[in-house]
């Protein structure tokens, strides 16, 4: 059977997975496309897709069964809301939401709905590096996790687009999530120190260290760094009881020549996560095929919004901003055990 999507959004990641949707993946045909640019979606709609004036007319159409996406963090929750009150199967890309009253109104009509629908674009999940990382320390052979290091450096951002709440609003989101999934733990607290600022980074507030407190006694210490001009640069390093286990540095290429042997760094987010991508897209095809959806949840987005709302009360108070979740529906799956 075909899956046939609708895109919300044909920026730059709504064009590359409408790409891979159509070029790269089986099972599945984009029929319809919507943004506010109506020139943008004209010009990424594929052969044969309807370009729709308006989401929800996109979401209401019979030709949509799932729907992606891929509009700014603001316009989500109208979006999440109109697919969960038409049953049908969105993934949508990071973040969620942006407050936590959003997270938990498309929290409430999910769980009214009785059944999974949405799945979070948190690709991380899916890239082969992190996946191998999480078996070994599932695998319990390094003991405890203590310490995670997490390094996320982008080569630029859009200027005037990009503002200084965006580290901790936009990108660090993608480190919250991977935390939160690599220890098997949750997020009770957030602190930012804010070093001297880089002369690249513009007006921006940039880099950004952010230590994040977990419910185990782990902490979490993030770089953010979104001007640093060589490249997308993302690391990782877990510190166990009995040994440290890293992701490998990736390079895009290894480069020999009269300079030596010199590794190239992957150039952006797409270039990196690319298998990451199409992985949570079989995996989205495969479950929104059933009706349903699978991967990164509302919880875990509602997590990440969390954190996102701490870590910006953080860097205005210079304290410990700690995060409350309310209780994990059964939708959801198992808590995290609260420490005693
Ligand atoms: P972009 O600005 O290039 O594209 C966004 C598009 O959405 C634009 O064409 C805009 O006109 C359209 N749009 C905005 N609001 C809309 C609305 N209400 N209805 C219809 N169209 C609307 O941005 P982008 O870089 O493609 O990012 C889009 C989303 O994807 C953001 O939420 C961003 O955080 C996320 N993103 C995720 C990753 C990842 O690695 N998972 C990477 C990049 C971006
Ligand atoms: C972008 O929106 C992403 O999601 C990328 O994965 C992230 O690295 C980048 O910082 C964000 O702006």
């Amino acid at each position: 059977m075909t899956l046939r999507v609708g895109v919300i959004g044909t920026g730059m990641i709504g064009q590359d997975h409408i790409r891979r949707l159509t070029q790269v993946l089986s099972g599945v045909r984009v029929v319809a496309v919507t943004d506010i640019d109506q020139g943008r979606a004209l010009t990424a709609a594929p052969e044969g897709a309807e370009v729709f004036d308006t989401p929800q007319a996109l979401i209401r159409s019979e030709s949509v069964q799932a729907v992606v996406i891929c509009s700014w963090g603001p316009a989500h929750e109208e979006q999440l809301l109109e697919c969960i009150s038409a049953g049908k199967p969105v993934f949508c890309e990071k973040p969620l939401v942006t407050s936590e009253a959003a997270a938990i109104r498309v929290m409430d009509a999910e769980v009214a709905f009785g059944r999974r629908l949405v799945q979070v674009g948190f690709m991380r999940r899916f890239d082969g590096d992190y996946r191998r990382l999480k078996a070994v320390i599932d695998g319990g052979t390094l003991g405890a996790p203590l310490l995670y290091h997490s390094v996320h450096r982008n080569a630029s951002v859009p200027e005037g687009l990009y503002t200084s709440d965006m580290p901790l609003n936009d990108t660090l989101v993608h480190d919250a999530d991977i935390s939160r999934w690599l220890l098997d733990d949750e997020i009770t607290g957030v602190e930012v120190r804010v070093p001297r600022r880089s002369l690249r980074g513009k007006d921006l507030r940039d880099p950004t260290l952010v230590l994040l407190h977990t419910v185990s006694g782990a902490l979490v210490d993030v770089e953010i760094s979104v001007n640093i001009g060589y490249g997308y640069d993302i690391r990782g390093e877990v510190s166990c009881e009995e040994g440290v286990a890293s992701l490998p540095n990736r390079p895009a290429t290894v480069i020999s020549d009269h300079h030596g042997i010199r590794q190239a760094i992957p150039e952006d987010w797409r270039e990196r996560f690319i298998d990451a991508y199409d992985q949570e897209f079989r995996e989205w095809i495969a479950a929104a095929g059933q009706g349903t959806a699978t991967g990164p949840s509302t919880w875990d987005g509602y997590a990440a919004t969390l954190v996102a709302d701490a870590a910006l009360r953080a860097v205005e108070s210079g304290h410990l901003e700690p995060v409350r979740m309310r209780g994990k529906p059964a939708l959801y799956g198992v808590p995290v055990a609260v420490a005693a």
